[in-house]
């Protein structure tokens, strides 16, 4: 078989791109190992910034986020006994929201079947080949046959521990491991909240977000080797009520639906090109979610690369070379800024820290410069 862009991985990032050269009428191939139930059905990210908003209306993927997506002006910021709201569209005239990347995800996957675009699901042993000269990849299928594709492009969206990266000869990493970790609550509960609080408090940071106006989203620091057996439903609404409490404030408690301990990291690799190879989303980066960029980030590579792939195809390559450095400028203002939030909100150290952090937040709430920084970094930079 032979295709212009061959796509590993069927996560947003291989959705989306293959969605937007399917726009411009370049020919895709995605592969993907798992299901497509159980891509569909993880749960992670949860917040759009405006310019991924504007970007998925504009490709006709907004029918459903106009209906369900939930715009905040902004988010609060809370240390013990103060909670402070940030309002991004006043600052600077932007907003993000609310919207799960499982609905994403399922908004992506409909398009895909509505365009006839070709997906392997349950695809196995992955493997690139000759990305210099004939690019080409081989892989089993669910049906348990050994195939091999040809393409012009071999695109890794397979995540951190996809296979293409290793396809990048030499290249230079950045790694930084967090002492925490999340524990991740998703309730049948209605939010006790209009828009997401962040909490900084001496047990741990704590957040409030949510999918719906009947389901909520928690997020509790933990040890990055905690064991989930540890945290029963009743030890998990204990501390939630206790970070996030403030005077005449109460969280409402529910049925806890799903619970899970992710991991905390900064992961940088470059560069995002090799020859007819290139990585988008997180087969190149990871951010700490604290900052609610990895999805964005994801989304941003790949508009980047579908524009730039549609003008190679028509024999202009200044994009495609330009492809890792552009990509990889957006990749770092968002690394710094999950880093930052992390730092600042996150338990760790000694008192002196504590102090450090609190005056970060203290002075976060109180200058508007401080606010602005922080309202542009969170609500996105344009794409
Ligand atoms: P993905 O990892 O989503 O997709 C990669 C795809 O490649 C997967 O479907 C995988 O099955 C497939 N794949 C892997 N190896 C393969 C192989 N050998 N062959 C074929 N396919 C292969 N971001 C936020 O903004 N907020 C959050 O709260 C948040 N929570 C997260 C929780 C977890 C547990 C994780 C892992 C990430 C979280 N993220 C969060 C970040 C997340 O949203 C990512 O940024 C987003 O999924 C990036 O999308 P992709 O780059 O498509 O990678
Ligand atoms: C979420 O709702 O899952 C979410 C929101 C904001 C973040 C991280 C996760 O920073």
């Amino acid at each position: 078989m032979r295709t212009q862009v061959v796509i590993i991985g069927a996560g947003p990032a291989g959705l989306l791109l293959s969605h937007l050269l399917g726009l411009d009428g370049i020919d895709s191939v995605l592969l993907e190992r798992q299901t497509a139930e159980y891509v569909q059905a993880r749960i992670r990210a949860g917040i759009l910034e405006a310019g991924t908003v504007e970007l998925l209306r504009q490709v006709g993927l907004g029918d459903r986020l106009d209906v369900q997506g939930m715009e905040h002006r902004g988010i609060y910021l809370q240390s013990p006994g103060e909670r402070h709201h940030i309002d991004f569209t006043d600052l600077i005239g932007r907003s993000v929201t609310v919207y799960g990347q499982t609905e994403v995800t399922k908004d992506l996957m409909v398009a895909r079947e509505k365009a006839g675009r070709l997906a392997y699901y349950e695809a196995s042993d992955v493997a690139v080949h000759d990305v210099s000269e004939k690019p080409h990849v081989t892989f089993v299928d669910g049906d348990g046959t050994a195939r091999r594709i040809d393409a012009d492009v071999v695109v890794g969206c397979d995540g951190f521990h996809g296979p293409s990266r290793a396809s990048i000869p030499d290249p230079k990493v950045w790694e930084r491991t967090y002492p925490f970790a999340w524990l991740g609550v998703l309730a049948d509960v209605a939010p006790s909240t209009d828009e997401l609080i962040y909490a900084w408090h001496p047990d741990g940071f704590a957040m409030h977000s949510m999918r719906s106006p009947r389901v909520s989203r928690f997020y509790l620091q933990v040890a990055p080797d905690e064991d989930i057996e540890r945290w029963s439903d009743d030890r998990i609404w204990t501390a939630l009520s206790e970070r996030l409490g403030v005077d005449g404030w109460t969280l409402e408690t529910g049925t806890i639906t799903e619970k899970s301990v992710l991991p905390m990291r900064s992961f940088v690799t470059t560069p995002m090109r090799h020859g007819h190879l290139y990585l988008a989303g997180d087969a190149a980066h990871i951010v700490p979610p604290t900052g609610a960029k990895g999805l964005n980030l994801a989304v941003a590579d790949v508009a980047l690369l579908a524009r730039a792939l549609k003008a190679s195809f028509r024999g202009d390559d200044q994009l495609v070379d330009a492809y890792s450095e552009t990509a990889l400028r957006r990749v770092w203002r968002c690394t710094h800024f999950s880093w930052w939030m992390t730092s600042m909100l996150h338990r760790h150290g000694d008192d002196f820290d504590a102090q450090l952090q609190l005056s970060q937040l203290r002075r976060t709430v109180t200058s508007t410069a401080a606010k602005t920084e922080l309202a542009d970094n969170y609500a996105g930079l344009p794409l």
